[in-house]
């Protein structure tokens, strides 16, 4: 497949947006400016961007509790994401929902959730939505490996394929769970691997390379666009960062971090890029240089808004 420039630039441009919005979360939240838990994204970039890369902007995503790289990758709002997690009136959920509750209906994002797997069948709801307007919208559901242990995912999974929506599940394969490594819980290599107990296509990737995690999930989503079903993609990848801000991470053996800082999927497209001439060192500096202006004033602009008013504690709650 052979992708344009404009594109991969894009991908580039959207994959330091999300290192630089996270790296500022995190020491934002360790300077006690962010209120809550707080899960980040770095070191899996290359899946969201990838995945995202492939969408329409009227195509959904669902998100998970690590969720702040998938709703930059479908175009959410640096501003309104650092205001909710600062606690902010301007946030997207006027402060009330900090980082795992933020969702943008208006460009499709369905959510981050706090609860792990809930976001497999709203993926499908939204798919049969979909299919019962009469549109060829398609929808990403994030995931962690993790989540693929829950009854959700088998259940979601399941009628999802048995009912052809149009969904892409896109499993975040990061080896953990809070502390639990995936090998500890499952037994089979490849997670993808549970497809076959479904019926339905699967495919393992880098989710550090970019490329191929757009290639395999553009594949999938035409699929799902056509009319023909869903599909499991399984991202291979990693958090160098703990489960949550402060996690000690004593569970992690030694030298793995480092290991897999190696495999930075960033560094290694940046590299590619340059190989390829699509960027030059100079446009790569003037990108870098942008975007951390872009999330200074996000940071300005979350420190700056007010917080809400103790009277609007109970607006916004249904029930
Ligand atoms: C239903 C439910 N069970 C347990 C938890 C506690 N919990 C939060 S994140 C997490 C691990 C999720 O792992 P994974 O799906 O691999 O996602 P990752 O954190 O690696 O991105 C757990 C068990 C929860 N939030 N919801
Ligand atoms: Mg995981």
């Amino acid at each position: 497949m052979v992708i344009d420039s404009e594109r991969l630039t894009q991908m580039y441009r959207t994959m330091v947006r999300i290192r630089l919005f996270e790296e500022r979360v995190s020491t934002e939240f360790a300077a006690g400016n962010i209120p809550g838990f707080v899960h980040v994204y770095i070191g899996e970039e290359a899946t969201a961007t990838g995945a995202c890369a492939t969408l329409r902007p009227d195509d959904y995503i669902t998100s998970t509790h690590r969720g702040h790289g998938h709703l930059i990758a479908k175009g959410g709002s640096t501003d309104r994401m650092m205001a909710e997690l600062f606690g902010k009136k301007t946030g997207y959920c006027k402060g009330k929902g900090g980082s795992m509750h933020i969702a943008d209906t208006d460009i499709g994002i369905l959510g981050a959730n706090g609860i792990v797997g809930a976001g497999i069948p709203l993926a499908g709801g939204a798919a049969l939505s979909a299919r019962m307007r009469g549109t060829d919208q398609v929808v990403i559901c994030f995931l962690g490996d993790g989540a693929s242990n829950r009854g959700t995912f088998h259940e979601g999974v399941n009628l999802a394929a048995v009912w052809q929506l149009p969904v892409v599940y896109v499993i975040e394969n990061n080896l953990y769970a809070e502390k639990t490594r995936i090998a500890d819980t499952y037994r089979l290599p490849n997670l993808s691997d549970r497809a076959g107990a479904f019926g339905i296509p699967d495919v393992t990737v880098d989710g550090n390379d970019v490329v191929a995690v757009y290639e395999a999930v553009g594949e999938a989503v035409a699929r799902a666009r056509r009319g023909d079903g869903p599909t499991l993609v399984e991202c291979k990848t990693y958090r160098i960062h703990g489960h949550f801000e402060g996690d000690p991470q004593t569970y992690k053996p030694r030298g793995e971090v480092e290991e897999w800082k190696k495999k930075d999927p960033i560094d290694s497209f940046r590299k590619r890029l340059l190989e390829m001439s699509v960027l030059s060192q100079e446009r790569v500096e003037a990108i870098g240089t942008e975007i951390a202006g872009e999330i200074e004033q996000a940071v300005t602009f979350a420190r700056e808004s007010p917080f809400p008013a103790p009277e609007e504690a109970l607006e916004d709650v249904f029930a």
